[in-house]
């Protein structure tokens, strides 16, 4: 898949007023590598429309664009992939509906997860929830950045570090080996999105030894 360091997932109650589109944009103005459409609540025919416009913003900014849960919808607007949790279609199942070319996400939260999602051919793997977050509902407990080491050492496809990652502790993150991030609160709850965004990306380029 395409190089990526920062994801960005859509949280649409950190930004009451304003438009999902909107803040969606100012991420990927900031430098947001991937956008991932992330909606339980609404129903399928909104959830197609936000992913029509996100799809549009996607293409515009050359940015990944990525739909949680919904496989029709990912297929109906020509999303880059997919991402599911443990509880969702098995990977085998995804991989038959959306062919070769899709990318499929799968979120982990034990090294077992992370090697079986390898094995099942996955393109990329969540890895968290790193620090205590409010943003999933019935979230698993955090993993911590041990779990970060285990999958740097222990798996080989691209692995993005989610859940409670904040400016002041995205560096424990990185410095746990994590050269990808996930974020939804910090970013799209922020007033400056598109700065707060800039901040991740200048943080993950120190880590890379960049600036
Ligand atoms: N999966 C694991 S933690 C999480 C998801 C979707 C939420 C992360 O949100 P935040 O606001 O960055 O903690
Ligand atoms: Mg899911």
């Amino acid at each position: 898949m395409k190089e990526f360091e920062l994801y960005v997932i859509t949280g649409e109650n950190f930004h009451p007023g304003r438009a999902m589109e909107d803040v969606m944009e100012e991420a990927m103005q900031g430098g947001a590598d991937i956008i991932q459409l992330r909606d339980k609540k609404s129903s399928k025919l909104e959830v197609l429309e936000k992913a029509r416009k996100l799809r549009q913003l996607t293409y515009d900014y050359g940015v990944t664009f990525i739909v949680n849960d919904h496989i029709d919808v990912a297929l109906t607007v020509d999303a880059d992939g997919i991402h599911l949790g443990q509880d969702d279609l098995p990977l085998a199942d995804a991989r038959q509906i959306v062919g070769p070319d899709k990318l499929i996400g799968i979120s982990t939260h034990a090294i077992e997860e992370a090697k079986a999602a390898e094995a099942g051919g996955a393109d990329y793997i969540g890895a968290g929830p790193v620090f205590p977050t409010n943003t999933k509902e019935d979230v698993v407990d955090p993993v911590a950045t041990s779990y970060v080491q285990a999958v740097k050492a222990e798996v080989n496809i691209p692995f993005v570090a989610i859940g409670g990652i904040k400016l002041h502790n995205v560096d424990e993150v990185l410095e746990a080996g994590a050269e990808r991030i996930c974020v939804v609160s910090e970013i799209v709850g922020a007033e400056d999105v598109k700065g707060t965004t800039e901040m991740f990306k200048k943080r993950l380029a120190a880590a890379k030894g960049e600036a």
